[in-house]
């Protein structure tokens, strides 16, 4: 029983818990409800007190760009300017009558992503907006593709991208902002005005900065002018402004928001793409300070002074964002007390308005503040149609695409004068506008001058100055120097060549007029004068070797360049022909048996110096008329001119005598000649100590035949190697033919002029003939004859010194016999031998005389087999003669 009591009074005690549970949760509830009504009320309120639920308030919403890092955040400044619109026009009472315009606005950060956020916040949350405002391209670009899906009209205040200007990729756009395109006919015309032909691009990859470019690159390319270099980077430019410097850009155009702006700026003054040979085209809606301020926030690496070195001298062009003429504007008010009343804002905002110290997007403030005032025009227009037909604005809902397209068309025929200008709209919703273009002297935006691309007409200002105080050139300039073979040594070879060929011509008339000497008669006169016509042929090609770019014209060059293969070919064919004939007669007469050589015939010599004269017109003929030599020029790595004041480099350039197949040419010439050279060495060689009477001075054809080989072997390769230096080439070449020509006039002639004064008379000539007609064996002969002569010299020196022994001796007896037989002779001696043993003594002188001038007129050695006259090497021969021939061999 007790258990069940205590049971039941647990049982009522657990009823009372629940019972004041059930009562606290009520009392709960009421409270949440009274909470959540009186949250309703209060919000109800706030919206009466903020006109959100009023029917007279018209929502419109906006996207500024504020607190970003990279970007334009033009928001700083178009915000204040956009509420001082929306101010002036709620207090006019004949604007949206009954109405008044109200702005929700959020930061986009300039950030594509951030403004889509801030739209859809603005779209899905109360009241309802019947217009979006935007800044920012990126920003726009996302906006714009967007609000079409929901009926709705964009107004950008702040977008030059003319990627916006597409109206099927954005049919509800509008702009108060131009496009940037608007700056390229500006940029066009400056170019055309300083006469920049060559321009370079810098770009940051966005898509405002790439759709300006595509405009610029078909207006230069309309107007003629060389987009030299399209560089475009994301963040750092380094590598992009390094490109500009290789590419020799020198005007640069630069499309990028500010942050990159200053970015590029400090890589130009550490890469040194400033001053006087660059000019920098910029975009002219940055703040005037905007190369001095936030260095250290974005870690830009240059000073302030660095940055204001590199922006000295810059352009800017932009569209007028300011009315120039001070009138009173849609609003009743100018620019001017527009400006005045946005300074006074942003002082408050804590702006240092007094130091120029503007926030981003004031030169755009004007845009912003028109925009406010073209939506509210365009607003009052609709609302006027809607009346009309029954309706109203504030029944305009996302879906509702009538209404929508009747504030499109409002806002599309809304005109005005606003404090940025006249605004109008074109069919793509574009700005129509001025561009102004200004230059950054002493550190200052100075106006150069206006341009209206609708009427082309640029005002100039005549304010520019360049830092180098003339206009910089587009491109460094490079002067063709040509390199022609200097005056001095051109003169000085000339000079030799013209004595070598009055030597060649004396010599001439010395053969000629000589030839019935024997010492001529016997050296083949004949070819004595085809040598010396040569080599006058070969001296004359040295002055057209020099007579380069600096004497005759390039069309005439080939000409000169054909004659110089002529003559040096005939020429050589000529003077090494006729020696080469010589040797190989001598040749010949020493290798054909008695019977067969009679005496050289000199038809033969002639012939073979035709032939080879034969072979050189069909090479050369064959050359000039299917590969004729041609000019060619050969270009030079550009080098620095001696003024370092001239912007300019020199590229030397050199003429060349070249054929297409020039090579072969070479090859096939090389080779024949190359051919006769080697075989006229052989044959030199072979009779180096041959000597016949009928070719007498063989032995110093010899020598010029091996001193026109070494030469010819040596200068035609080392002239092939140093063809690029002219002087050297030409004087190498020049130095080579005039050497082998004076040597070889000098070794065939000089013995001939020596004999021939010394000996006026011919008689006197077999000397000659003894010296020459010398071989070795000779000469050993002679030796030994010449001893032997010393030794009967010797003999007879004894025998004589005996006989006047005997004599005194004799004397002696006779007179000691005097007294005895005076005047009879020793008994068995007659007079008449007396004079015999005298006589037998002159004989035996008489036969070593006749040693000493065997003569080869009478002597028909057969030393040498066939029936050749051999000399043997006279007396009178110079010692000296046989030591130079004998050590040249
Ligand atoms: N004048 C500011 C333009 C900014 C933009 O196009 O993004």
């Amino acid at each position: 029983m007790v258990f069940l009591l205590q049971q039941s009074k647990h049982l009522v005690h657990i009823r009372l818990s629940c019972a004041y549970m059930r009562a606290l949760c009520d009392i709960i509830k009421l409270g949440v409800c009274l909470l959540i009504t009186t949250l309703q009320i209060l919000e109800s309120c706030s919206a009466v007190v903020d006109g959100n639920n009023d029917d007279t308030v018209l929502h419109i919403g906006g996207i500024f760009p504020i607190g970003g890092k990279g970007g334009w955040q033009g928001g700083q400044a178009c915000e204040p300017a956009a509420s001082l619109a929306l101010d002036d026009v709620n207090n006019r009472k004949d604007l949206l009558t009954g109405f008044t315009l109200k702005l929700h606005w959020n930061d986009s950060e300039c950030e594509p992503g951030l403004g889509a956020s801030v739209m859809y916040n603005l779209l899905y949350n109360k009241p309802q907006k019947l217009m979006l405002l935007a800044g920012c391209s990126t920003v726009c670009t996302t906006v714009a593709e967007a609000a079409k899906m929901w009926n709705l009209v964009v107004l950008c205040y702040g977008a030059s991208s003319p990627a916006l200007s597409d109206r099927n990729r954005f049919p509800t756009l509008f702009r108060t902002h131009p496009s940037a395109t608007v700056h390229n006919p500006t940029r066009i015309k400056l170019m055309e005005k300083f006469g920049w032909s060559r321009v370079a691009i810098l770009q940051q990859a966005e898509e405002v900065f790439i759709s300006t470019v595509e405009d610029l690159e078909a207006r230069c390319k309309e107007s003629g002018i060389e987009i030299v270099t399209r560089q475009s980077f994301l963040s750092d430019p380094t590598d992009a402004v390094r490109n500009l410097w290789r590419q020799d850009a020198r005007i640069i155009v630069g499309l990028f928001y500010v942050v990159a702006a200053r970015r590029v700026l400090c890589e130009m003054y550490k890469q040194h793409l400033y001053g006087k040979s660059y000019v920098w085209f910029f975009i002219g809606w940055y703040e005037d300070n905007w190369f001095e301020v936030n260095l250290e926030k974005e870690e830009v690496g240059c000073t302030k002074e660095q940055m204001r070195i590199a922006a000295e001298g810059h352009l800017t062009t932009e569209a007028l964002m300011w009315n120039q003429n001070n009138q009173k504007t849609v609003s009743g008010k100018t620019s001017e007390d527009f400006r005045l009343r946005l300074n006074e804002v942003l002082r408050q905002a804590g702006y240092d308005i007094d130091n120029m110290r503007y926030p981003e997007g004031y030169q755009e403030a004007p845009l912003a503040y028109d925009a406010v005032w073209a939506v509210a025009l365009a607003f009052n227009k609709t609302m006027e149609r809607l009346h009309k037909h029954g309706k109203s604005l504030k029944n305009f809902t996302y879906t509702d695409k009538e209404t929508a397209d009747d504030i499109y068309s409002a806002i599309n025929s809304t005109q005005f004068l606003g404090v940025s200008g006249y605004v109008a709209f074109s069919s793509q919703g574009d700005r129509i506008a001025l561009t102004q273009i200004e230059q950054m002297i002493n550190g200052t935006y100075v106006k150069l001058g206006y341009y209206d691309t609708q009427s082309d007409n640029l005002t100039w200002l005549s304010k520019e100055r360049w830092s180098g105080g003339k206009v910089p050139q587009d491109r460094t300039i490079v002067r063709q120097v040509l390199r022609t073979v200097s005056l001095p040594l051109f003169i000085c070879m000339w000079t030799i060549s013209c004595i070598g060929i009055m030597a060649a011509i004396a010599l001439i008339v010395f053969n000629i007029w000589y030839r019935h000497r024997r010492v001529i008669q016997s050296s083949h006169p004949v070819c004595n004068t085809i040598m010396l016509l040569g080599v006058c042929t070969c001296l004359w090609s040295v002055f057209l070797l020099g007579l380069d770019g600096q004497f005759v014209s390039p069309h005439v060059y080939p000409v000169v360049c054909q004659a110089r293969a002529w003559l040096l070919c005939i020429g050589f064919t000529l003077a090494y022909g006729a020696m080469f004939s010589k040797v190989w007669r001598v040749h010949r007469l020493t290798t054909k048996a008695k019977s067969e050589v009679k005496k050289v015939e000199p038809w033969k010599l002639y012939l073979m110096v035709t032939g080879f004269l034969l072979v050189d017109l069909v090479i050369l003929l064959t050359w000039q008329l299917y590969d004729p030599l041609q000019r060619r020029i050969e270009v030079f790595p550009l080098e620095d001119p001696l003024s370092t004041e001239d912007d300019i480099k020199i590229r030397p350039e050199l003429e060349h005598c070249e054929s297409e197949n020039n090579n072969v040419w070479l090859g096939v010439m090389y080779g024949y000649k190359g051919l006769v050279l080697v075989f006229g060495l052989f044959l030199a060689y072979e009779t180096r100590s041959i000597k016949v009477k009928q070719i007498n001075d063989s032995r110093y054809v010899g020598m010029s035949i091996y001193n026109v080989v070494v030469l010819c072997l040596i200068t035609a390769p080392v002239t092939m190697v140093i063809a690029s230096q002219q002087d050297a080439s030409f004087a190498f070449v020049a130095l080579a033919v005039i050497f082998c020509c004076f040597l070889s006039m000098a070794l065939i002639f000089v013995p001939k002029v020596i004999e021939v004064i010394r000996h006026p008379r011919d008689k006197a000539e077999s000397k000659y003939n003894h010296d020459v007609g010398m071989t070795k064996e000779d000469e050993e002969r002679y030796q030994k004859l010449v001893a032997e002569n010393e030794e009967l010299q010797k003999l007879i020196s004894a025998k004589e010194e005996k006989i006047r022994l005997i004599k005194i001796r004799l004397q002696e007896r006779d007179a000691l016999r005097g007294g005895l037989t005076d005047g009879r002779l020793p008994p068995g001696t007659t007079p008449q031998q007396d004079s015999t043993a005298n006589t037998g003594l002159t004989a035996n002188k008489d036969t070593l005389i006749v040693a000493d001038f065997i003569t080869g007129e009478g002597t028909s050695d057969s030393a040498f087999g066939g029936g050749v006259s051999v000399y043997t090497r006279s007396s009178r021969a110079s010692q000296s003669d046989f030591e130079f021939s004998e050590s040249y061999l």
